[in-house]
């Protein structure tokens, strides 16, 4: 079998690593010239547990090539990113690109199946796309009617982190156009999924995926709103979802700064845009998301301001816990945000950082170690989990005046300022 797998990112690249450990031929194809460099030469541009003694292997033993151009194969999987334009609108000009890709050496009996998150209907798009292409090839249309070539939706849903074990180990839906397309898709991921392979059109899994992202992002919206309603309060928003959670069918995320990353901050958009008349509380909770973190950039500028001179530690940049990603990461908008306005005052923990991104390059804030922070600063942000700052004991943090974003410090006694602080904003 010979698999052609466009786009080599965070998904991409350990999905054609996994599929050349079951013995497939895997062309990986990016238009960067260095990922393939990289990917040829058996190395990994992308920090994933185990993904780079995967690919190395794979790679020596010829299993898995890369090229920037695309080459005639029996499968092509497309993952390449959907970012969305301006007003939030769905750009799905990376997918149409691979799909011109995939069309100019598509043959009959090729299976063609797109994994980036899309809005509903762009797997059909992608259909008439190739259609108006490959006018001699006879695409797939109403069930039942033979086709050259099968095309299908099934949306990646791996955690960053659990990349390697998730592709294996989740249950995956396989959105078909039609249902004999499905079932070519089921048998391909029936290579390397153990988890259930549930099949449905392609309209539905979609749907599925937009709506698992969204689902999330709703429920991190009601943690949200929970803390500034606390805050107001002046409750432990931590210790009332500890307490609520005790209930068996109460079940609440954690608050943090704000929601970060690639997918669950931009997929629910796809939703408001596809059915906007029908999607406020999906849209809501976009808004409060976003808005948690421009009140935690004011709640610890006042934190700040209220302590001329002392020295800051922002303990964080990356978009959640124990990764290397700082993609739309709310903690790094609000250390920018504080570098910006307080300059050298500020100093950054980011274990997973070799140096500062570049946009902090003229705030004068320094990236320093754990113990150096801790060491000089009298105000601590703390706006990522990572296990080592969860393991900074109490006595290292009593006598600072510290805003814990993300409830990782349960001992912590409110300071006295901290409550009574008055927003900036
Ligand atoms: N977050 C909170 N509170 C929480 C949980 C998360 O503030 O209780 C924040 C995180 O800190 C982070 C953001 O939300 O900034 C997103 O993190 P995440 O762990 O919820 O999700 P991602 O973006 O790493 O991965 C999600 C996953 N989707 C779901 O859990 C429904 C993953 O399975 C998807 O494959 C992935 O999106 C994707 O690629 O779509």
């Amino acid at each position: 079998l010979k698999v052609c797998v466009l786009g080599l990112g965070y998904i991409g690249l350990p999905t054609a690593a996994v599929i050349a450990r079951t013995g497939a031929q895997v062309l990986g194809v990016d238009v960067s010239p260095h990922v393939v460099e990289t990917v040829n030469s058996g190395r990994v541009h992308i920090e994933e547990v185990d993904l780079d003694g995967l690919v190395s292997g794979v790679v020596a033993r010829g299993s898995l090539r890369a090229s920037t151009q695309i080459e005639a194969a029996d499968v092509f999987v497309i993952a390449v990113p959907t970012p969305f334009g301006a007003d939030h609108v769905p750009d799905i000009g990376y997918v149409l690109k691979a799909a011109t890709a995939v069309a100019t050496v598509l043959k009959a009996g090729d299976t063609v199946i797109l994994e980036s998150t899309s809005p509903v209907g762009t797997t059909e798009q992608v259909r008439d796309f190739i259609a108006r292409l490959r006018p001699d090839l006879k695409v797939p249309g109403r069930a039942g009617e033979t086709a050259d070539v099968a095309i299908a939706y099934c949306p990646e849903r791996v955690l960053p982190g659990r990349i390697l074990v998730e592709l294996i180990d989740n249950d995956r839906v396989i959105g078909g156009i039609t249902p004999r397309c499905a079932r070519r898709a089921l048998h391909f991921y029936r290579r390397f999924v153990r988890g259930a392979c549930v099949t449905t059109t392609s309209r539905a899994a979609e749907m599925t995926k937009l709506t698992e992202n969204a689902f999330r992002d709703v429920n991190i919206a009601f943690a949200n709103e929970l803390s500034r309603v606390a805050e107001t309060l002046g409750v432990d928003v931590w210790e009332v979802i500890r307490l609520a959670n005790r209930h068996p069918r109460v079940n609440i995320l954690q608050p943090g700064p704000g929601v970060g990353g690639h997918c669950i901050a931009v997929d629910p958009w796809f939703l408001v845009h596809g059915a906007p008349e029908d999607t406020q509380l999906i849209r809501t909770a976009r808004e409060v998301n976003d808005a948690k973190c421009d009140h935690v950039i004011a709640r610890a500028s006042a934190l700040i301001a209220a302590h001329p001179g002392t020295p800051v530690a922002c303990l964080g940049l990356a978009f959640k816990a124990n990764i290397d990603d700082f993609r739309e990461s709310p903690a790094l908008k609000v250390a920018l945000a504080l570098a910006e306005r307080f300059g050298p005052r500020v100093q950054i923990v980011e274990p997973y950082a070799d140096t500062l991104p570049a946009a902090f390059a003229n705030t004068g804030a320094t990236l320093v170690d754990l113990d150096d922070a801790l060491e000089r600063a009298g105000v601590m942000i703390a706006l990522v989990d990572h296990d080592l700052f969860r393991s900074v004991p109490l006595e290292e943090r009593a006598t600072k005046h510290v805003y814990d974003t993300r409830g990782i410090w349960p001992d912590q006694p409110p300071a006295p300022d901290t409550r009574a602080i008055r927003l900036a904003s």
